[in-house]
Protein backbone atom coordinates (compact mmCIF):
# COMPACT_ATOMS: atom_id res chain seq x y z
CA UNK A 1 0.00 0.00 0.00
CA UNK A 2 1.02 3.79 -0.47
CA UNK A 3 2.26 6.00 -1.46
CA UNK A 4 -0.07 7.71 0.59
CA UNK A 5 -1.10 10.85 -1.07
CA UNK A 6 -0.06 14.29 0.62
CA UNK A 7 -3.73 15.47 1.95
CA UNK A 8 -5.24 12.45 3.95
CA UNK A 9 -7.34 12.01 6.19
CA UNK A 10 -9.09 8.80 7.64
CA UNK A 11 -12.49 10.38 8.65
CA UNK A 12 -12.68 10.37 4.30
CA UNK A 13 -10.39 7.47 4.04
CA UNK A 14 -12.93 5.33 5.94
CA UNK A 15 -16.41 6.86 5.67
CA UNK A 16 -16.52 9.77 2.47
CA UNK A 17 -13.89 8.65 -0.11
CA UNK A 18 -16.61 5.58 -1.85
CA UNK A 19 -19.71 7.21 -1.16
CA UNK A 20 -20.08 7.56 -4.94
CA UNK A 21 -20.29 3.62 -4.94
CA UNK A 22 -24.14 4.18 -3.82
CA UNK A 23 -23.03 4.01 0.00
CA UNK A 24 -24.83 6.99 1.58
CA UNK A 25 -28.11 5.12 1.86
CA UNK A 26 -26.55 1.64 3.07
CA UNK A 27 -26.89 0.28 6.57
CA UNK A 28 -23.04 1.00 8.32
CA UNK A 29 -23.66 0.56 11.93
CA UNK A 30 -26.60 -1.91 13.69
CA UNK A 31 -27.01 -1.45 17.16
CA UNK A 32 -30.47 -3.30 18.90
CA UNK A 33 -33.25 -1.99 16.37
CA UNK A 34 -31.53 1.37 15.62
CA UNK A 35 -29.64 1.38 12.30
CA UNK A 36 -26.85 4.32 10.78
CA UNK A 37 -26.60 4.51 7.34
CA UNK A 38 -23.16 5.76 5.87
CA UNK A 39 -24.54 8.71 4.87
CA UNK A 40 -26.40 9.96 8.12
CA UNK A 41 -22.78 8.71 9.90
CA UNK A 42 -21.07 11.24 7.57
CA UNK A 43 -23.41 13.82 8.80
CA UNK A 44 -23.13 13.27 13.07
CA UNK A 45 -19.79 12.85 12.44
CA UNK A 46 -19.13 16.01 10.79
CA UNK A 47 -21.09 17.69 13.80
CA UNK A 48 -18.69 15.96 16.17
CA UNK A 49 -15.95 17.87 14.38
CA UNK A 50 -17.45 21.20 14.32
CA UNK A 51 -18.27 20.86 18.14
CA UNK A 52 -15.24 19.63 18.57
CA UNK A 53 -13.60 22.63 17.31
CA UNK A 54 -15.86 24.81 18.87
CA UNK A 55 -14.34 23.19 22.19
CA UNK A 56 -11.27 24.22 21.40
CA UNK A 57 -9.84 21.34 20.15
CA UNK A 58 -6.92 21.49 17.62
CA UNK A 59 -5.25 19.27 15.11
CA UNK A 60 -3.61 16.31 16.73
CA UNK A 61 -5.21 17.18 19.89
CA UNK A 62 -6.21 14.28 22.18
CA UNK A 63 -9.84 12.92 22.67
CA UNK A 64 -10.80 10.98 25.00
CA UNK A 65 -13.47 8.32 24.37
CA UNK A 66 -14.81 6.36 26.80
CA UNK A 67 -18.18 5.04 25.39
CA UNK A 68 -20.14 1.73 25.48
CA UNK A 69 -20.29 0.34 22.03
CA UNK A 70 -22.22 1.96 20.22
CA UNK A 71 -23.58 4.17 17.42
CA UNK A 72 -22.41 7.41 19.60
CA UNK A 73 -19.24 5.63 20.08
CA UNK A 74 -18.73 5.77 15.61
CA UNK A 75 -19.91 8.88 15.34
CA UNK A 76 -17.45 10.76 17.85
CA UNK A 77 -14.54 8.87 16.50
CA UNK A 78 -15.41 9.30 12.83
CA UNK A 79 -15.75 12.92 14.44
CA UNK A 80 -12.28 13.13 16.30
CA UNK A 81 -10.72 12.19 12.91
CA UNK A 82 -12.45 14.52 10.95
CA UNK A 83 -11.64 17.49 13.15
CA UNK A 84 -7.71 16.01 12.68
CA UNK A 85 -7.73 15.11 16.45
CA UNK A 86 -5.97 11.77 17.78
CA UNK A 87 -8.31 9.44 19.18
CA UNK A 88 -7.46 7.58 22.48
CA UNK A 89 -10.33 4.89 24.19
CA UNK A 90 -10.35 3.24 26.87
CA UNK A 91 -12.52 0.95 28.71
CA UNK A 92 -15.80 3.01 30.39
CA UNK A 93 -16.16 0.44 33.37
CA UNK A 94 -13.11 1.71 34.62
CA UNK A 95 -12.85 3.37 38.09
CA UNK A 96 -12.26 6.92 38.57
CA UNK A 97 -8.68 6.44 39.29
CA UNK A 98 -7.30 5.04 36.56
CA UNK A 99 -9.64 7.57 34.18
CA UNK A 100 -8.19 10.27 35.95
CA UNK A 101 -4.89 8.73 34.87
CA UNK A 102 -6.14 8.37 31.23
CA UNK A 103 -7.33 11.93 31.42
CA UNK A 104 -4.03 13.24 32.63
CA UNK A 105 -1.83 10.77 30.61
CA UNK A 106 -3.39 11.68 27.61
CA UNK A 107 -4.28 15.48 28.22
CA UNK A 108 -7.40 15.08 26.37
CA UNK A 109 -9.16 18.52 26.51
CA UNK A 110 -12.78 16.78 25.62
CA UNK A 111 -13.91 13.24 27.10
CA UNK A 112 -17.01 11.68 25.91
CA UNK A 113 -18.83 9.35 28.45
CA UNK A 114 -21.79 7.48 29.25
CA UNK A 115 -24.53 8.92 31.47
CA UNK A 116 -24.64 5.24 33.07
CA UNK A 117 -20.77 5.66 34.55
CA UNK A 118 -20.80 9.03 35.48
CA UNK A 119 -19.82 7.94 38.89
CA UNK A 120 -16.69 7.14 38.31
CA UNK A 121 -16.05 9.44 35.43
CA UNK A 122 -17.51 12.63 36.55
CA UNK A 123 -15.04 12.81 39.82
CA UNK A 124 -12.14 11.78 37.19
CA UNK A 125 -12.55 14.70 35.00
CA UNK A 126 -13.39 17.17 37.86
CA UNK A 127 -9.43 16.39 39.28
CA UNK A 128 -8.10 16.39 36.00
CA UNK A 129 -5.40 19.16 35.11
CA UNK A 130 -5.96 19.64 31.54
CA UNK A 131 -9.66 18.32 30.48
CA UNK A 132 -11.83 21.37 29.57
CA UNK A 133 -15.00 19.26 28.51
CA UNK A 134 -16.99 16.31 29.63
CA UNK A 135 -19.94 15.46 26.83
CA UNK A 136 -21.96 12.72 28.15
CA UNK A 137 -24.04 10.56 26.00
CA UNK A 138 -27.52 8.47 26.63
CA UNK A 139 -29.47 11.41 29.08
CA UNK A 140 -29.41 14.72 30.25
CA UNK A 141 -26.74 15.84 33.13
CA UNK A 142 -27.19 19.02 35.04
CA UNK A 143 -23.32 20.18 35.26
CA UNK A 144 -21.95 18.46 31.87
CA UNK A 145 -22.64 18.97 28.33
CA UNK A 146 -25.04 16.67 26.89
CA UNK A 147 -23.13 15.07 23.91
CA UNK A 148 -26.64 15.61 21.95
CA UNK A 149 -26.90 19.17 23.10
CA UNK A 150 -23.34 20.29 21.60
CA UNK A 151 -23.56 18.60 18.25
CA UNK A 152 -27.55 20.13 17.99
CA UNK A 153 -26.05 23.67 17.18
CA UNK A 154 -23.57 22.39 14.69
CA UNK A 155 -24.04 22.54 10.70
CA UNK A 156 -22.91 19.20 9.24
CA UNK A 157 -22.28 21.11 6.24
CA UNK A 158 -20.06 24.34 7.13
CA UNK A 159 -16.94 25.30 7.06
CA UNK A 160 -16.13 23.93 11.15
CA UNK A 161 -17.36 20.44 10.12
CA UNK A 162 -14.76 19.88 6.80
CA UNK A 163 -12.40 17.58 6.93
CA UNK A 164 -8.86 19.08 8.35
CA UNK A 165 -5.82 18.67 5.52
CA UNK A 166 -4.22 16.79 7.86
CA UNK A 167 -1.25 14.10 5.81
CA UNK A 168 -0.42 10.82 6.33
CA UNK A 169 2.50 10.87 8.64
CA UNK A 170 0.33 13.83 10.91
CA UNK A 171 -0.75 11.27 14.12
CA UNK A 172 -4.11 10.03 14.03
CA UNK A 173 -4.50 7.70 17.26
CA UNK A 174 -3.20 5.88 20.49
CA UNK A 175 -3.67 2.58 21.32
CA UNK A 176 -2.97 1.15 24.96
CA UNK A 177 -0.63 -1.35 25.76
CA UNK A 178 -1.15 -3.13 29.53
CA UNK A 179 2.83 -4.55 29.45
CA UNK A 180 3.24 -6.42 32.07
CA UNK A 181 4.70 -3.73 34.70
CA UNK A 182 3.56 -0.26 35.05
CA UNK A 183 0.56 2.23 33.86
CA UNK A 184 -0.52 1.41 30.48
CA UNK A 185 1.17 3.57 27.42
CA UNK A 186 0.09 4.63 24.14
CA UNK A 187 1.50 3.29 21.42
CA UNK A 188 1.30 6.55 18.88
CA UNK A 189 -0.20 6.41 15.47
CA UNK A 190 -0.47 8.03 12.13
CA UNK A 191 -2.60 8.47 9.51
CA UNK A 192 -1.14 5.97 7.43
CA UNK A 193 -0.74 3.08 9.55
CA UNK A 194 -4.44 2.61 10.21
CA UNK A 195 -5.02 2.59 6.05
CA UNK A 196 -1.60 0.16 6.12
CA UNK A 197 -3.31 -2.60 8.17
CA UNK A 198 -6.72 -1.73 6.20
CA UNK A 199 -5.24 -2.60 2.31
CA UNK A 200 -3.22 -5.29 3.72
CA UNK A 201 -4.51 -7.58 6.46
CA UNK A 202 -8.15 -6.17 5.91
CA UNK A 203 -8.38 -6.73 2.24
CA UNK A 204 -5.90 -9.05 1.30
CA UNK A 205 -6.71 -11.88 4.40
CA UNK A 206 -10.34 -11.55 5.23
CA UNK A 207 -10.91 -9.92 2.64
CA UNK A 208 -13.86 -7.52 3.41
CA UNK A 209 -16.70 -6.58 1.45
CA UNK A 210 -20.25 -5.20 1.00
CA UNK A 211 -22.11 -8.25 2.05
CA UNK A 212 -20.20 -8.60 5.37
CA UNK A 213 -22.12 -8.01 8.56
CA UNK A 214 -19.27 -7.90 11.61
CA UNK A 215 -19.78 -8.82 15.03
CA UNK A 216 -17.34 -9.14 17.79
CA UNK A 217 -16.68 -10.44 21.09
CA UNK A 218 -13.73 -7.59 22.37
CA UNK A 219 -14.98 -3.89 22.69
CA UNK A 220 -14.44 -1.30 20.52
CA UNK A 221 -12.00 0.06 22.67
CA UNK A 222 -9.31 -1.97 22.40
CA UNK A 223 -7.83 -1.45 18.78
CA UNK A 224 -8.49 -5.02 17.83
CA UNK A 225 -12.03 -4.46 17.70
CA UNK A 226 -11.92 -0.76 16.41
CA UNK A 227 -10.06 -2.79 13.19
CA UNK A 228 -12.45 -5.58 12.84
CA UNK A 229 -15.62 -4.04 13.49
CA UNK A 230 -15.80 -0.39 12.71
CA UNK A 231 -12.73 0.71 10.48
CA UNK A 232 -12.54 -2.73 8.23
CA UNK A 233 -16.06 -3.21 7.50
CA UNK A 234 -16.60 0.59 7.06
CA UNK A 235 -13.83 0.72 4.35
CA UNK A 236 -15.14 -2.01 2.52
CA UNK A 237 -18.64 -0.84 2.41
CA UNK A 238 -20.12 -3.30 4.94
CA UNK A 239 -21.72 -3.31 8.09
CA UNK A 240 -20.80 -3.26 11.73
CA UNK A 241 -22.91 -4.34 14.47
CA UNK A 242 -21.93 -3.36 17.53
CA UNK A 243 -23.90 -3.60 21.10
CA UNK A 244 -23.47 -1.79 24.28
CA UNK A 245 -23.47 -4.25 27.13
CA UNK A 246 -20.95 -6.96 28.06
CA UNK A 247 -19.98 -9.97 25.83
CA UNK A 248 -21.65 -12.54 27.73
CA UNK A 249 -22.37 -16.11 26.02
CA UNK A 250 -26.34 -15.36 26.10
CA UNK A 251 -25.63 -11.77 24.72
CA UNK A 252 -23.65 -13.39 21.89
CA UNK A 253 -25.69 -15.94 21.45
CA UNK A 254 -28.58 -13.12 21.08
CA UNK A 255 -26.63 -11.28 18.58
CA UNK A 256 -25.77 -13.53 16.52
CA UNK A 257 -29.11 -14.91 16.04
CA UNK A 258 -30.61 -11.97 15.24
CA UNK A 259 -28.01 -10.16 13.03
CA UNK A 260 -26.28 -13.45 11.50
CA UNK A 261 -22.68 -12.15 10.81
CA UNK A 262 -20.82 -13.42 8.25
CA UNK A 263 -17.25 -12.39 9.94
CA UNK A 264 -16.93 -12.87 14.06
CA UNK A 265 -14.24 -11.86 15.63
CA UNK A 266 -13.58 -13.46 19.08
CA UNK A 267 -11.09 -14.65 21.39
CA UNK A 268 -9.73 -18.05 22.71
CA UNK A 269 -12.32 -17.90 25.90
CA UNK A 270 -15.48 -16.98 24.33
CA UNK A 271 -15.12 -20.14 21.54
CA UNK A 272 -14.56 -22.12 24.85
CA UNK A 273 -17.82 -20.38 26.43
CA UNK A 274 -19.89 -20.45 23.38
CA UNK A 275 -18.88 -24.36 23.07
CA UNK A 276 -19.86 -25.46 26.14
CA UNK A 277 -23.08 -23.59 26.16
CA UNK A 278 -26.00 -26.24 25.08
CA UNK A 279 -27.56 -23.06 23.30
CA UNK A 280 -25.34 -23.52 20.37
CA UNK A 281 -26.82 -26.02 18.76
CA UNK A 282 -29.60 -24.20 18.34
CA UNK A 283 -27.97 -21.45 15.96
CA UNK A 284 -27.78 -21.46 12.77
CA UNK A 285 -23.58 -20.54 11.72
CA UNK A 286 -24.84 -20.92 8.20
CA UNK A 287 -24.28 -17.11 7.26
CA UNK A 288 -20.84 -17.25 8.64
CA UNK A 289 -17.89 -17.27 6.72
CA UNK A 290 -15.10 -16.85 9.22
CA UNK A 291 -14.05 -16.51 12.66
CA UNK A 292 -11.32 -13.92 13.83
CA UNK A 293 -9.08 -15.10 16.95
CA UNK A 294 -6.23 -12.79 18.48
CA UNK A 295 -5.00 -11.67 21.68
CA UNK A 296 -4.28 -15.06 23.11
CA UNK A 297 -2.73 -18.37 21.80
CA UNK A 298 -5.32 -20.55 20.64
CA UNK A 299 -5.35 -23.80 21.39
CA UNK A 300 -4.83 -26.56 18.49
CA UNK A 301 -7.59 -28.37 20.12
CA UNK A 302 -10.30 -25.60 20.60
CA UNK A 303 -9.61 -24.86 16.94
CA UNK A 304 -10.66 -28.70 16.13
CA UNK A 305 -13.69 -28.58 18.26
CA UNK A 306 -15.36 -25.21 17.01
CA UNK A 307 -14.95 -26.11 13.02
CA UNK A 308 -16.46 -29.33 13.55
CA UNK A 309 -19.46 -28.01 15.55
CA UNK A 310 -19.68 -24.80 13.67
CA UNK A 311 -18.41 -25.62 10.41
CA UNK A 312 -16.38 -22.45 9.95
CA UNK A 313 -12.52 -21.57 10.40
CA UNK A 314 -11.21 -19.84 13.02
CA UNK A 315 -8.41 -17.14 11.32
CA UNK A 316 -6.17 -17.07 14.29
CA UNK A 317 -3.42 -14.37 14.21
CA UNK A 318 -0.82 -12.15 15.81
CA UNK A 319 -1.18 -8.07 16.06
CA UNK A 320 -0.49 -6.17 18.98
CA UNK A 321 -1.33 -2.51 19.92
CA UNK A 322 2.49 -1.28 18.62
CA UNK A 323 2.04 -2.34 15.12
CA UNK A 324 -1.78 -1.56 15.16
CA UNK A 325 -3.32 -4.78 13.49
CA UNK A 326 -2.58 -8.57 12.51
CA UNK A 327 0.34 -9.28 10.55
CA UNK A 328 0.80 -12.85 10.82
CA UNK A 329 -2.57 -14.95 10.41
CA UNK A 330 -4.34 -17.90 9.16
CA UNK A 331 -5.89 -17.98 5.69
CA UNK A 332 -8.99 -18.78 4.47
CA UNK A 333 -8.32 -22.39 3.01
CA UNK A 334 -5.28 -22.53 4.72
CA UNK A 335 -4.98 -22.62 8.69
CA UNK A 336 -2.76 -24.88 10.63
CA UNK A 337 -4.05 -25.38 13.52
CA UNK A 338 -1.97 -24.71 16.71
CA UNK A 339 -0.11 -22.16 14.52
CA UNK A 340 -0.72 -18.21 13.98
CA UNK A 341 -0.25 -18.40 10.57
CA UNK A 342 2.09 -16.79 7.71
CA UNK A 343 3.15 -13.23 7.48
CA UNK A 344 0.60 -10.47 5.64
CA UNK A 345 1.79 -9.41 2.95
CA UNK A 346 3.49 -6.11 3.21
CA UNK A 347 5.60 -7.11 6.80
CA UNK A 348 8.75 -8.34 7.17
CA UNK A 349 9.81 -10.38 10.29
CA UNK A 350 12.43 -12.19 11.86
CA UNK A 351 13.06 -14.34 14.86
CA UNK A 352 16.25 -13.03 16.93
CA UNK A 353 18.33 -14.22 19.95
CA UNK A 354 18.83 -12.16 22.90
CA UNK A 355 21.87 -10.81 20.78
CA UNK A 356 19.85 -9.73 18.04
CA UNK A 357 21.17 -12.75 15.52
CA UNK A 358 18.79 -14.04 13.33
CA UNK A 359 18.00 -17.69 14.00
CA UNK A 360 16.91 -19.97 12.15
CA UNK A 361 13.60 -22.21 11.37
CA UNK A 362 12.50 -23.83 14.14
CA UNK A 363 14.70 -22.00 16.51
CA UNK A 364 12.44 -19.93 19.14
CA UNK A 365 13.44 -16.43 19.89
CA UNK A 366 11.67 -13.08 20.41
CA UNK A 367 10.13 -11.80 16.94
CA UNK A 368 10.85 -8.74 15.29
CA UNK A 369 8.55 -7.40 12.71
CA UNK A 370 8.43 -4.81 10.29
CA UNK A 371 5.77 -2.99 7.87
CA UNK A 372 4.11 0.46 7.31
CA UNK A 373 1.68 0.13 10.49
CA UNK A 374 4.25 0.03 12.97
CA UNK A 375 3.52 3.15 15.34
CA UNK A 376 5.95 5.98 16.11
CA UNK A 377 6.86 5.05 20.42
CA UNK A 378 5.77 4.76 23.28
CA UNK A 379 3.65 8.24 24.62
CA UNK A 380 6.02 9.55 27.25
CA UNK A 381 8.48 6.52 27.37
CA UNK A 382 11.31 7.10 25.87
CA UNK A 383 13.38 3.94 27.38
CA UNK A 384 10.51 1.97 26.27
CA UNK A 385 10.74 2.96 23.10
CA UNK A 386 14.26 2.66 22.55
CA UNK A 387 14.28 -1.15 23.27
CA UNK A 388 11.43 -1.93 21.25
CA UNK A 389 11.37 0.33 17.94
CA UNK A 390 14.88 0.12 16.29
CA UNK A 391 14.89 2.08 12.94
CA UNK A 392 11.71 0.41 11.56
CA UNK A 393 11.55 -2.59 13.31
CA UNK A 394 9.41 -3.52 16.18
CA UNK A 395 10.59 -6.07 18.76
CA UNK A 396 8.04 -7.91 20.85
CA UNK A 397 8.78 -9.34 23.78
CA UNK A 398 6.83 -12.45 23.04
CA UNK A 399 8.68 -15.75 22.02
CA UNK A 400 7.68 -17.08 18.59
CA UNK A 401 9.11 -19.80 16.16
CA UNK A 402 8.54 -20.18 12.79
CA UNK A 403 8.75 -23.75 10.48
CA UNK A 404 9.97 -24.68 7.65
CA UNK A 405 7.10 -23.52 5.89
CA UNK A 406 6.22 -20.01 7.67
CA UNK A 407 4.02 -20.81 9.78
CA UNK A 408 4.93 -18.80 13.37
CA UNK A 409 3.81 -20.55 16.61
CA UNK A 410 3.45 -18.38 19.81
CA UNK A 411 5.90 -20.33 22.75
CA UNK A 412 5.09 -17.52 25.48
CA UNK A 413 6.38 -14.28 26.64
CA UNK A 414 10.38 -13.76 27.02
CA UNK A 415 9.37 -12.97 30.64
CA UNK A 416 6.86 -15.46 31.28
CA UNK A 417 9.34 -18.55 30.62
CA UNK A 418 10.02 -20.56 33.77
CA UNK A 419 13.74 -22.38 34.82
CA UNK A 420 13.28 -25.67 35.73
CA UNK A 421 15.74 -27.82 36.60
CA UNK A 422 17.94 -25.66 34.83
CA UNK A 423 15.80 -25.62 31.67
CA UNK A 424 13.68 -22.87 30.04
CA UNK A 425 9.99 -24.34 29.93
CA UNK A 426 7.39 -22.54 28.15
CA UNK A 427 4.22 -22.47 30.24
CA UNK A 428 2.49 -22.12 27.16
CA UNK A 429 3.11 -25.95 26.19
CA UNK A 430 2.09 -27.30 29.41
CA UNK A 431 -1.49 -25.36 29.32
CA UNK A 432 -1.57 -26.36 25.63
CA UNK A 433 -1.19 -30.05 27.32
CA UNK A 434 -4.24 -29.79 30.29
CA UNK A 435 -6.52 -28.31 27.57
CA UNK A 436 -6.42 -31.42 25.77
CA UNK A 437 -7.87 -32.98 28.87
CA UNK A 438 -11.81 -33.04 28.71
CA UNK A 439 -12.20 -31.80 32.63
CA UNK A 440 -10.24 -28.61 32.18
CA UNK A 441 -12.28 -25.56 31.02
CA UNK A 442 -9.16 -22.74 31.76
CA UNK A 443 -6.05 -22.81 32.57
CA UNK A 444 -3.10 -20.51 33.62
CA UNK A 445 0.77 -21.85 34.41
CA UNK A 446 3.31 -20.28 36.55
CA UNK A 447 6.57 -20.80 37.91
CA UNK A 448 6.09 -21.06 41.90
CA UNK A 449 9.19 -21.52 44.34
CA UNK A 450 8.96 -24.53 46.64
CA UNK A 451 10.47 -25.55 50.26
CA UNK A 452 13.61 -26.82 48.89
CA UNK A 453 13.94 -23.31 47.14
CA UNK A 454 13.28 -24.35 43.82
CA UNK A 455 10.80 -23.53 41.12
CA UNK A 456 8.08 -25.85 39.49
CA UNK A 457 5.06 -25.35 37.33
CA UNK A 458 1.92 -24.59 39.10
CA UNK A 459 -1.32 -24.80 37.30
CA UNK A 460 -4.13 -22.63 38.14
CA UNK A 461 -6.95 -24.51 36.51
CA UNK A 462 -10.87 -23.68 35.74
CA UNK A 463 -12.48 -27.07 35.62
CA UNK A 464 -15.38 -27.90 33.54
CA UNK A 465 -19.07 -27.44 34.82
CA UNK A 466 -20.40 -30.16 37.13
CA UNK A 467 -16.54 -31.36 37.74
CA UNK A 468 -14.67 -30.68 41.26
CA UNK A 469 -10.96 -29.89 41.59
CA UNK A 470 -9.51 -32.28 43.79
CA UNK A 471 -6.49 -34.56 44.61
CA UNK A 472 -8.39 -37.01 42.13
CA UNK A 473 -8.57 -34.94 38.95
CA UNK A 474 -4.82 -33.50 39.82
CA UNK A 475 -3.27 -37.15 38.99
CA UNK A 476 -5.75 -37.98 36.68
CA UNK A 477 -4.51 -34.22 35.19
CA UNK A 478 -0.69 -35.59 35.32
CA UNK A 479 -1.32 -38.99 34.08
CA UNK A 480 -2.92 -37.57 31.21
CA UNK A 481 0.03 -35.28 30.81
CA UNK A 482 2.93 -38.82 30.55
CA UNK A 483 1.91 -38.99 26.48
CA UNK A 484 2.57 -35.30 26.23
CA UNK A 485 5.43 -34.18 28.12
CA UNK A 486 8.51 -34.78 29.99
CA UNK A 487 8.12 -35.66 33.75
CA UNK A 488 9.98 -32.25 34.67
CA UNK A 489 7.35 -29.81 33.30
CA UNK A 490 4.70 -31.76 34.88
CA UNK A 491 3.01 -29.28 37.20
CA UNK A 492 3.30 -29.94 40.41
CA UNK A 493 0.68 -28.21 42.76
CA UNK A 494 -2.72 -27.34 41.17
CA UNK A 495 -4.69 -24.70 42.04
CA UNK A 496 -8.89 -25.01 41.72
CA UNK A 497 -10.35 -21.87 40.36
CA UNK A 498 -14.29 -20.69 39.29
CA UNK A 499 -12.65 -18.08 36.81
CA UNK A 500 -9.10 -16.83 36.06
CA UNK A 501 -8.06 -13.29 36.36
CA UNK A 502 -8.27 -11.01 32.77
CA UNK A 503 -7.16 -7.50 31.83
CA UNK A 504 -9.62 -5.17 30.08
CA UNK A 505 -8.84 -6.64 26.96
CA UNK A 506 -10.05 -9.90 28.01
CA UNK A 507 -6.36 -11.44 28.18
CA UNK A 508 -5.87 -13.70 31.31
CA UNK A 509 -4.06 -11.34 33.61
CA UNK A 510 -0.86 -13.68 33.94
CA UNK A 511 0.72 -11.41 35.92
CA UNK A 512 -1.14 -11.36 38.73
CA UNK A 513 -1.13 -15.76 38.84
CA UNK A 514 2.32 -15.09 39.02
CA UNK A 515 2.60 -12.67 41.69
CA UNK A 516 0.21 -14.57 44.04
CA UNK A 517 2.45 -17.64 43.38
CA UNK A 518 5.21 -15.88 44.72
CA UNK A 519 2.98 -14.59 48.18
O1 LIG B 1 -3.91 -8.52 20.42
C1 LIG B 1 -3.70 -7.31 20.42
O2 LIG B 1 -3.16 -6.82 21.40
C2 LIG B 1 -4.11 -6.40 19.28
C3 LIG B 1 -4.03 -5.06 19.51
C4 LIG B 1 -4.38 -4.18 18.51
C5 LIG B 1 -4.81 -4.62 17.29
C6 LIG B 1 -4.90 -5.95 17.06
C7 LIG B 1 -4.56 -6.86 18.04
C8 LIG B 1 -4.69 -8.30 17.72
Amino acid sequence: PGPWPERFNLASYFLDERLDEGREGKVALRCGDELRTYGRLIDRSCQVAAALRRAGVRPEDRVLIALPDGIEFAKTFFGILRAGGVFAMVNPLLKREDLRYYLDYTKARVVVGHAEYLDELAPAFEAARHCKELWVVGGHSREYTSFEDALQAEDATGVAAEVEPTGPDDLAGWLFTSGSTGKPKACVHTQADFAFSTETYAKHVVGYGPDDVCLSVPKLFFGYATGTNLMFPLRFGGCAVLFPGRSTVDELLEQIAVHRPTLLTGVPTMFSNLLRSPRIEELDFGPLRATLSAGEALPAELYREWKERTGVEILDGIGSAEMFHIYITNRPGDVKAGSLGRLVEGYEAQIIDPEGQVLGDDEPGRLRVRGGSTAICYWGDRKKSIETFQGDWCTSADVFRRDAQGYFYYEGRSDDLIKVSGIWVSPLEIENALLTHDAVAEVCVVGREGDDELVKPLAYVVPVAGVSGDDELAAELVSHLKATLAPYKYPRWFCWREDLPRNDRGKIARRVLVDEARS
